[in-house]
């Protein structure tokens, strides 16, 4: 069964952000009606409902809060009208699907990166009560996905087209998932830097990254918009990989340089052994002892050695590199965007708008 969309809360808020979180805890109590439905008993809907509140609504909703504005923006540009306040509930659900994906994700990730904290708390997996159980729960995150789409949208025209949007997008972030966590061999006895391209680099954000956090909303928003030319498609993913690319080379850099209670997590790029942007632009410019300090320093769960790797940085001044390169690419995309036809600016500008100079 379907709630009702929460339409006076909607008209309510006077912000996208606030609309769009209006619409969470109807999704959430639909999820758990829905594992009542199938036989599921009280304390599994329990464990369900703390899981789905801690892993789901903490972040910064930029993904989620972009459906609505990019079908805002279209529906604008298209039929010279706001949204009503139900179009606005749907496309929040929308959104709201990508947030769960990105949960998913994200609890998967916490544990392949055994990192420690997430959003400003311990992540999901490290409480006493959760482990490994969490790994199933990334699972249930995914699935619940599949069920809002089918209750919301399973009786619209484009209802395979969105199937088939996110069925293609999970595949791709978990090939990008995978070139991440093989960059090294683990078993090895040294680490090998002639791994930490920036081919490499470019490959493994394009993937992981990119589709699902800029490619996905915005299509998304095309699709809800009834936007059909493949060729508005092509262009769209093209900005949003350039995006994408930006924007978790800002996330490696604050790995690094962001400040735990800005950016809510502790960085373990050095410890992980991660092809970094940081340590792919460092390779691009160290000389030979300065190599050797990288070989001797960098993968290791050892504050002195992951002290040894950022005094290098230092030396090397990378964050002068990175805020060079932020100028740049900056430009580059403002540059990306004058040629920009087929579809309206804004709808690119309002994310780029959102992570220029980012500190979380
Ligand atoms: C994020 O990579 C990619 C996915 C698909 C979650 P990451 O490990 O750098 O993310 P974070 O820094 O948030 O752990
Ligand atoms: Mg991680
Ligand atoms: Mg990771
Ligand atoms: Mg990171």
């Amino acid at each position: 069964m379907t709630m009702a969309y929460p339409l006076a809360e909607i008209a309510k808020a006077d912000n996208d952000k606030d609309k769009f979180l209006a619409v969470y805890p109807m999704l959430r109590d639909e999820m758990l009606e829905h594992m009542k439905e199938n036989e599921m008993p009280d304390a599994a809907i329990e464990w369900c409902k703390t899981m789905m509140d801690y892993t789901v609504p903490g972040g910064k909703l930029n993904r989620g809060v972009t459906v609505v504005a990019v079908h805002r923006t279209l529906t604008k540009a298209n039929e010279d009208r706001d949204l009503t306040d139900l179009e606005v509930a749907k496309a929040a659900v929308l959104g709201w699907a990508i947030e769960f994906l990105q949960a998913f994700f994200l609890v998967a990730d916490d544990v392949m990166d055994a990192s420690k904290t997430r959003r400003g708390q311990p992540c999901w997996y490290k409480l006493p009560h959760v482990k490994n159980i969490a790994i199933n729960d990334s699972f249930l995150l995914e699935s619940y996905v599949f069920t809002m789409i089918k209750k919301h949208f399973g009786k619209e025209e484009f209802y395979l087209q969105l199937l088939e949007l996110f069925l293609q997008v999970i595949q791709q972030t978990e090939f990008g998932q995978l070139l991440d966590l093989t960059s090294q061999d683990e078993d090895a006895e040294e680490i090998d830097l002639t791994k930490f391209t920036l081919e490499r680099y470019q490959k493994i954000v394009k993937y992981k990254t990119a589709f699902y956090t800029f490619y996905l909303p915005v299509a998304i928003g095309m699709i809800t918009s009834r936007v059909t030319s493949d060729d508005a498609y092509d262009l769209a993913k093209d900005i949003c990989c350039q995006m994408g690319e930006y924007f978790q080379i800002q996330d490696d850099y604050l790995d690094c340089y962001g400040d735990p209670s800005v950016i809510g997590k502790v960085g373990t790029d050095i410890q992980d052994n991660k092809c970094s942007w940081l340590v792919v632009q460092a390779l691009d410019r160290v000389s030979d002892e300065q190599r050797k300090i990288l070989e001797d320093n960098y993968g290791q769960w050892d504050d002195e050695k992951v002290k040894k790797v950022k005094e290098l940085y230092a030396e090397l001044d990378i964050e002068k590199i990175f805020k060079d390169y932020e100028e740049q690419s900056y430009k580059n995309i403002q540059e990306a965007l004058d040629k920009v036809t087929l579809m309206p600016r804004d709808v690119f500008e309002l994310l780029l708008k959102k992570i220029y100079k980012r500190s979380k």
